[in-house]
């Protein structure tokens, strides 16, 4: 049942590392008891009213991650029935069950812009570039909600590094897949399509900022943005681009969608700031999921060690 495929290395420069992937195929309807008697899942989680019944793959011989938090991680099913994902929904619902048979295989990325090693590579073998993470990582929305995750990746700075930037390249952008047949809110004009998103290249290089395809131990699901997506902690959600399919090094700062929707809203930098609020409401305090009471925001969502990225810079201005 579990098939094990060893790393296939693309090229001399990508280290070699004991990766393996389990996978499994996406699993639905009847076949759920059955792979929840084989994969030790419980039953009772798969059978949740709104779980997508899937059983994903296995990420197998992920590293514990010196970033991760110890406080407390949101469940699998929090994490997989709310979501945030306009090329599906503007629901938060939704998303879960629209994206269920999203096609997430095969999936190329494209390496272009200001970079010596332009290419296209196949997804599975860049996440085999370098060796998986385990990052329990605090992820606060614009909106005022907030989650704890386990994600699975590695430092999107590994994947730079063999990229090799011009000294030209000053930001990077990240490019959503345009596929209105499978992405029904693409038939809508809710956001300009395809969604984009971008960093300055120190940002991009800093450790926390993670090329992520897991979470719990499994490959992403569909809604969560498979098969690639980055998670930038110490910034809103919305940062942290999903279902990516290009990769762009560029001179000048990306325009990012949703500053290109609501820019007196949405800027380009947008670090968790409890002292800067949304124009329409504060940003001061955020509701953990499968929370009550409110708890306050911490700058930068408590990851300090970004501060000297932004040193010098009003972050009024920059927000
Ligand atoms: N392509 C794309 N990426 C996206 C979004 C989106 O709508 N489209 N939503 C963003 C927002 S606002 C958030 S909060 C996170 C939510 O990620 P999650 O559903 O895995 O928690 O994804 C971000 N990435
Ligand atoms: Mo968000």
């Amino acid at each position: 049942m579990l098939i094990k495929k060893s790393v296939a290395i693309p090229s001399s420069e990508i280290t070699p590392k004991a990766t393996y992937l389990n996978r499994r195929n996406f699993l639905a309807g009847a076949a759920v008891a059955g792979a929840a008697a084989v994969s030790g899942i419980a039953f009772r989680d798969l059978a949740e009213p709104r779980l997508i019944a899937a059983a994903n793959a296995k990420i197998e011989g992920t590293q514990k991650s010196v970033f991760s938090t110890t406080e407390k991680q949101n469940s699998y099913k929090d994490v997989s029935n709310y979501n945030n994902f306009y090329e599906f929904s503007t629901d938060k619902y939704e998303p879960a069950d629209l994206a269920k048979n999203f096609k997430t295989r095969p999936w190329a990325v494209t390496i272009d812009g200001e970079v010596k090693k332009k290419q296209v590579l196949d997804v599975d073998a860049l996440i085999k570039m370098a060796a998986p993470e385990e990052r329990v990582y605090r992820h606060r929305c614009v909106e005022g909600w907030s989650i704890v995750v386990p994600w699975v990746g590695f430092s999107l700075s590994e994947l730079i590094k063999r990229c090799d930037p011009t000294p030209k390249a000053k930001y990077v952008e990240f490019t959503t897949l345009y596929d209105p047949k499978q992405m029904p809110g693409q038939r809508t004009g809710v956001l300009k399509w395809p969604y984009v998103e971008g960093l300055r290249m120190d940002e991009a290089m800093h450790p926390l900022a993670l090329l992520c395809f897991g979470m719990y131990g499994e490959v992403l699901p569909n809604q969560d943005g498979a098969p690639l997506r980055v998670i930038l902690p110490w910034k809103y959600g919305f940062k942290s681009a999903k279902s990516i399919v290009r990769i762009r090094f560029t001179t000048d700062q990306p325009l990012n969608t949703w500053q290109q929707s609501a820019p007196n809203e949405y800027g380009f930098y947008s670090n968790v700031n409890p002292n800067v609020d949304h124009p329409r409401w504060s940003q001061a305090k955020e509701r953990r999921l499968g929370e009550f009471f409110k708890r306050p925001t911490l700058m930068f969502n408590g990851y300090d060690q970004v501060a000297s990225l932004y040193s010098g810079m009003d972050l009024k201005k920059n927000f």
